[in-house]
């Protein structure tokens, strides 16, 4: 009894203490905003009303930085770094503070609407979600009964594309779902490590900032690439005294921070990396005792790598024998603590899987993965998946977060029997559906017809190479339906717009990110839903309802379905919110932490320094230097990166980002752009090899970059009429890259193949 009642004391002493915490907070903040207002001071938003913190994982990249959302009578005020979250730690890029202006842009979707024009011309009527859901349900239904499952492709990107390219996908039993995440960005560096060391790399490169005494970056262009965390650490690297080698054609922000700047040819970075393995080895400054241990394959590499030389790659590169040897003596003396950071866009020339590979050999030499320093070992977090029926078909649409080879050896099936269109698996060796191939089947039909599209949150015509064609695969569609927040391009093509409500105004499933120390994320409405617009789990869920799918969504809400998975841990949306929005788990980040065993799930345990799954089919069993189309004369490489205040074609139209910076410009080497007559700051279009223009664009004449390359920032040259910031705003590289090389490894395309000259005018 007595212990009942002290714990009944004790507990109402807490809710009376906080009570009285918050009650003097607030009749503090009461005082002070009379005094203000009596003085005739404008009293601050912090010192008005009630303010409610909600805790979410930032979309405006895919990086997703944990964030603390700040809101008052229904109106997001302020977003800051999550402390507890191991991807902010507290901190923000300029994207993610720009949050609120993203969410409140006055030219957002607003209402579901149905086609009325011809597809393309942006003519539609406002309806009901009854009316919208209700047609879209026939028109899938109608689709199924024609051509089968499979003749519908999802394709997504963004955080909410779990609920259709994931978990709609396979319940409704297609398996061309896919992610430009994949085949448009890491899935070469994916499938390398696969091959190599047996792990994914996931959405947070394992490079242990931390201890590391030697950065090496290929591109990776971080400061601009602006990765919240990756600068953070970074910064702290190089102010440790860490030594920073940069290999990029363009003196980048990074390479600006470096001891050494390679400037090399753009697309010779293999015979780099080959005459790296050849100093490291024939000086024998490779790590001997971790290489017998944990390698296979050494004496192979060894006469393999002889011819490739110093001199030979030197050659090739445009770099001197001098440069080769000193970076690679230099990454030798901080052996094991140096790291090839793996990077993330790596889809460059279609022979990327090969480059990625040899990353990660050199990386093996040095004897840095997994050990301290080097690449540490990602762990996901643990958390169950909802217990849903098993599914109508599995999975393969990969992306940054998914982890790939996760459908095995098998093919996933559609109900009818095919497998996916996109051919990659027939065609290449392994690898997630490659969205960009899922296009051709919209117009030859083969090896089956794709008639039906469902495009959530991938902006199709600035991220996926060959727009004619994909414009040629939107008018043979049956039905199209876009799931956008914005009235980008494509949105004008869809028979179907759901406009959504945007992270700010949503719960979504879980982020579950891989990681030193592997962690789960929350993601919970600040405010409501802003005009007629609704979360995508609602969407996938009304539609699966008329669709016959119920038994895959027996959950009413979000945080039903949450809850589910969170009770696998011990915990619920309630209290994963009072414990601050993360909950951290334990990694295993080192060879040491597996006791013994081999962390490396490869066929032989070891890192695959020679591979034989390569060899058996056909492929290179070494990396080999492959070379990529010269320069035609006149033209130049176009090249293409980030820009630390945009994302992708997503944030152009932010207001507080597009004042910051309204277009892009064109970087041309200085004495090219001097002699062929364009001046500092003149608009000039660009036209590639095929006679496609974009522009007008300014021109940035620099000695920054080489002079057989351009380079451009991605995501502007939009022309949709309905971004009324973002219209007509310099140039598209997604337009002008309308050739593409596919790897054979990965079935990803390689998109610096694209050459473009200036030309004076339209
Ligand atoms: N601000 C901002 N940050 C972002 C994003 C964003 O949209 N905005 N997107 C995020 C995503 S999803 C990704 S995938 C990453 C992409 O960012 P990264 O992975 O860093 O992309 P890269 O293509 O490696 O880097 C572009 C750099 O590569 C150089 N480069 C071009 N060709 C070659 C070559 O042949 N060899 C070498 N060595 N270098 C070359 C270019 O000059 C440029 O400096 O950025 C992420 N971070
Ligand atoms: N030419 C060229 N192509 C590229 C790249 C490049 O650098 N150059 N980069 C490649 C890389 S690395 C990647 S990862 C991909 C990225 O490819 P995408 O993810 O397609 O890029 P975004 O332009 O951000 O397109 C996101 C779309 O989602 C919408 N959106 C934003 N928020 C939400 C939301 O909350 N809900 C919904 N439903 N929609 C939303 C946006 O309006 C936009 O239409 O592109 C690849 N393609
Ligand atoms: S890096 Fe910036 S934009 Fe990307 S998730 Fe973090 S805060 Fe958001
Ligand atoms: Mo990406």
């Amino acid at each position: 009894m007595a212990r009942v009642n002290l714990e009944i004391t004790r507990r109402r002493f807490l809710q009376a203490s906080a009570l009285s915490a918050g009650g003097l907070l607030l009749s503090a903040r009461t005082t002070l905003a009379n005094k203000l207002d009596q003085a005739g001071i404008p009293v601050p938003w912090f010192l008005q009303g009630e303010i409610t913190t909600t805790y979410n994982y930032c979309d405006m990249c895919p990086w997703r930085c944990g964030v603390v959302v700040q809101s008052q009578n229904g109106v997001v005020k302020k977003i800051d770094g999550n402390p507890k979250d191991p991807k902010s730690r507290g901190l923000l890029c300029a994207r993610g503070q720009a949050g609120p202006s993203f969410m409140y842009d006055p030219d957002r979707l607003r209402s579901p609407m149905i086609r009325t024009g011809e597809r393309g011309e942006g003519k539609f009527r406002e309806v009901t979600w009854e009316e919208a859901l209700d047609y879209t349900a026939e028109k899938l239904q109608a689709l199924t009964e024609s051509y089968g499952q499979e003749s519908l492709a999802i394709l997504g990107h963004t955080s909410g594309d779990f609920w259709f390219t994931d978990y709609f996908a396979q319940a409704f039993g297609t398996p061309n779902a896919a992610k430009p995440s994949s085949s448009l960005c890491t899935s070469p560096r994916e499938e390398a490590a696969l091959l190599t060391f047996g792990m994914a790399i996931g959405n947070h490169e394992p490079a242990d900032w931390e201890f590391t005494d030697c950065i090496v970056l290929f591109g990776t262009h971080i400061g601009e690439d602006a990765r919240n965390t990756m600068m953070q650490d970074f910064a702290n690297a190089r102010a440790r005294g860490a030594r920073v080698i940069v290999v990029d054609p363009r003196f980048s922000t990074i390479a600006s921070k470096g001891d050494y700047w390679l400037p090399i040819k753009p697309g010779t970075d293999t015979a780099l990396l080959l005459a790296w393995m050849n100093v490291l080895i024939n000086e024998e400054r490779y790590a001997q005792d971790y290489v017998a241990e944990w390698t296979v394959g050494f004496d192979e590499l060894k006469a393999h790598v002889q011819e490739f030389t110093p001199e030979w790659a030197a050659e090739i590169t445009d770099l001197t024998a001098e440069q080769i040897v000193a970076t690679a003596r230099l990454m030798a003396d901080k052996s094991p603590r140096t790291v090839i950071v793996p990077g993330r866009h790596v889809t460059w020339y279609g022979n990327d899987t090969q480059r990625m590979r040899a990353i990660y050999i050199v990386n093996a030499l040095l004897g840095s993965i997994g050990n301290e320093g080097g690449l540490y070992l990602n762990k996901t977090p643990y958390v169950e998946a909802y217990p849903h029926p098993p599914f109508t078909v599995q999975g393969s649409s990969g992306g940054c977060s998914a982890t790939p080879g996760e459908e095995g050896d098998t093919l996933p099936l559609g109900p009818t029997g095919k497998a996916r269109a996109d051919g990659v698996r027939e065609k290449f060796m392994r690898g997630p559906t490659a969205v960009q191939e899922l296009i051709e089947p919209m117009i030859s039909g083969e090896p089956y017809p794709i008639k039906g599209l469902i495009a959530y949150g991938i902006n199709i015509f600035h991220t996926i190479p060959n727009g004619p064609r994909t414009q040629e695969a939107l008018k043979n569609l049956d039905f199209f339906l876009a799931i956008d927040v914005l009235p980008v391009e494509h949105v004008a093509w869809a028979d179907v717009v759901f406009p959504e409500a945007t992270y700010l105004e949503r719960h979504d499933e879980l982020w579950t990110c891989g990681h030193k120390t592997p962690y789960i994320g929350l993601r919970e409405p600040a405010v409501e839903p802003l005009y007629d617009t609704k979360p995508a789990w609602w969407m996938a869920r009304e539609l699966g309802m008329r669709l016959g799918l119920e038994q895959f969504f027996r959950w009413e809400t979000a945080q039903e379905y949450l809850n589910a998975r969170l009770l696998s841990i011990g915990s619920n949306v309630q209290k994963l919110h009072d414990e601050g929005g993360v909950i951290v788990q334990k990694g295993k980040a080192y060879i040491a932490d597996f006791k013994g065993d081999s962390p490396f799930n490869t066929p032989s345990k070891k890192i695959e320094l020679y591979s034989e799954a390569l060899a058996i089919v056909g492929q290179d069993p070494m990396p080999v230097y492959e070379a990529t189309e010269e320069v035609p004369d006149g033209y130049f490489r176009m090249l293409y990166g980030r820009h630390p205040l945009h994302t992708f074609g997503k944030t152009q139209n932010t207001p507080v980002l597009h004042e910051l910076y309204p277009e892009n410009e064109v970087w041309v080497n200085e004495d090219k752009a001097t002699e062929a007559g364009f001046a500092q700051g003149e608009y000039v279009w660009l036209e590639n090899q095929d006679g496609v223009r974009s522009g007008p664009i300014k021109v940035k004449a620099t000695q920054r970059i080489r002079g057989d390359a351009v380079y451009l920032v991605h995501g502007f040259g939009h022309n949709a009429p309905g971004l009324s910031l973002a219209h007509g705003k310099g140039a598209s590289d997604a337009a002008l890259a309308t050739r593409y090389k596919l790897d054979p490894i990965a079935g990803s395309a390689g998109m610096r193949v694209n050459f473009v000259r200036l030309v004076k005018e339209a």
